[in-house]
């Protein structure tokens, strides 16, 4: 399977982890996003939203990091991604919280506390940041109350909610995220950390 994938990416990170986890082997195809290569004539053709990740198994293109992560979870037996109809609908809860609205809250403190000064793209957004720290409150005071007395987020073991979540903490010291009031993320966090596949597809530099 190959793997167009850009590392520095929280979406591309969980993908990758969770492929590194399972041993499931990819050829990876850097799509460097700061040189726009997501929107070559060639990418455009695999993923028409030009973004990274996409996974390409034979003839088959997926793009969307969730799908992805299913897709290849699917592959083998494991506990990431059980067959249970209940586990699957609790992981999937989760995964979807994480795109339409954790995602939403921490992609603008990373964008504008981390990659703007780091791209020298300008002062931060104060507004931006203040809006995105009271949003980001309100989601992290739900999952620190979720992860109070569970060791992770679906059945107490590790699952694809796991990586989902986790993907978009990535940044979260440069991005400088509120997390000071919120011990059951960190602890549950740090957990995540110690993960091998975690600290392999963590971004250099
Ligand atoms: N919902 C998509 C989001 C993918 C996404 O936004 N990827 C970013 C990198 S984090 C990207 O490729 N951006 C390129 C661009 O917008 O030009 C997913 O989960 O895969």
């Amino acid at each position: 399977m190959k793997f167009y994938y850009f590392p520095p990416s929280p979406n591309t990170r969980k993908v990758h982890a969770v492929a590194i986890h399972l041993g499931l082997p990819l050829e990876l195809r850097l799509v460097d996003l700061q040189q726009g290569e997501q929107r070559t004539p060639e990418f455009i053709q695999l993923n028409p939203t030009g973004r990274t990740p996409v996974l390409r198994d034979g003839e088959f293109v997926l793009w969307e990091s969730t799908a992805i992560m299913q897709y290849l979870a699917s592959q083998v037996a494991n506990t990431l991604w059980p067959e249970a109809p209940q586990i699957r609908a609790d992981i999937m809860r989760w995964q979807s919280w994480q795109l339409a609205h954790w995602h939403q809250v921490c992609q603008p403190l990373q964008y504008e506390n981390f990659v703007k000064p780091l791209l020298q793209l300008g002062e931060p957004d104060l507004q931006v940041v203040q809006s995105a720290t009271e949003r980001f409150h309100a989601e992290a005071i739900a999952l620190n109350q979720h992860l109070a007395e569970r060791k992770f987020l679906v059945n107490d073991t590790l699952t694809l909610a796991d990586f989902s979540v986790a993907s978009d903490l990535t940044y979260a010291v440069p991005g400088r995220f509120p997390l000071e009031d919120y011990p059951h993320i960190r602890t549950w966090y740090s957990r995540i950390e110690q993960l091998p596949a975690w600290q392999q597809t963590a971004p250099r530099g």
